[in-house]
């Protein structure tokens, strides 16, 4: 079953670092030659029939992940799950999906429109979590996307793929705190999201995290091809509960400010 796990999460991330090659290089820093343990891998989909949150997260149920959490965001118009495996060195995934009916007619238009071009069996395929952009969008269309919501647009152009990766500093060795490891990045000259401050949440929430801005890739739209933000590398700090055990879940309060790493900056 782990071997299962582990197999998609290699072909995962072989998707996210041709876009993001920065992950590479910070994978390679903050490791310093040891393996870097993902404290989870984040998606983004939208909220219709064919494709919707749960579509996502039966690839991840088929090998022994369970739902662990329920998140909203009511200004970004999303709702999400976590998603755990009882191996706890696999990631944890985080899954949001965006409530569609909430947006204005010509961005639900825009929506359904893609969301059409796709085979009714799309999330059937074994490679759905790492299939990408299976539909084609203008320029235009991903510009009025854009002007409602940063993550459909995102969404519209990228497609399925892990929108981050996310190092656990827990297993890191030779960083002890989220400022050092922030330190490190800064030094190196990765620029860090600062929305809500460089570092959100506390010891506190029991959890505190950073992230990079997006690499830049090009997209290939139908009416041209340009540069846009392609996908971030998040670090989390965990901390334990009363019982010793490390918190699992997210804070709403910091993903809401998380997602706002593939900002165009
Ligand atoms: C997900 C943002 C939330 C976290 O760790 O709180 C998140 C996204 O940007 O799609 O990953
Ligand atoms: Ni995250």
């Amino acid at each position: 079953m782990t071997a299962n796990v582990t197999a998609l999460f290699d072909n995962i991330w072989q998707q996210y670092i041709e876009v993001t090659p920065s992950a590479k290089n910070i994978q390679d820093l903050l490791g310093n030659g040891n393996d870097v343990i993902n404290d989870h891998v984040a998606y983004r989909t939208f909220n219709n029939e064919k494709v919707g949150l749960d579509h996502l997260a039966k690839h991840l149920i088929a090998l022994g992940y369970t739902e662990c959490g329920q998140y909203d965001f009511a200004a970004k118009k999303l709702t999400a799950k976590h998603y755990e495996h009882s191996d706890d060195t696999m990631p944890k995934v985080f899954i949001s999906e965006l409530r569609v009916e909430e947006f204005s007619p010509q961005v639900q238009q825009i929506i359904n429109k893609l969301v059409d071009q796709l085979p009714e069996d799309a999330s059937n395929q074994d490679n759905f979590l790492y299939s990408g952009k299976q539909w084609q969008v203008s320029f235009a269309d991903y510009q009025t996307l854009l002007a409602e919501s940063e993550y459909a647009a995102w969404l519209a152009a990228w497609g399925y793929r892990a929108n981050h990766f996310t190092v656990s500093i827990n297993h890191l060795e030779g960083y002890e705190t989220i400022e050092d490891v922030n330190n490190a990045l800064k030094a190196a000259g990765y620029l860090l999201n600062t929305s809500g401050g460089e570092v959100k949440g506390n010891e506190a929430v029991k959890l505190e995290q950073s992230s990079t801005l997006a690499d830049k890739f090009e997209v290939t739209f139908t009416d041209k091809t340009i540069e846009i933000p392609s996908c971030f590398y998040e670090f989390a700090k965990r901390y334990p509960l009363a019982n010793g055990e490390l918190y699992t879940g997210f804070v709403a309060a910091s993903a809401d400010k998380i997602f706002e790493s593939t900002d165009a900056k």
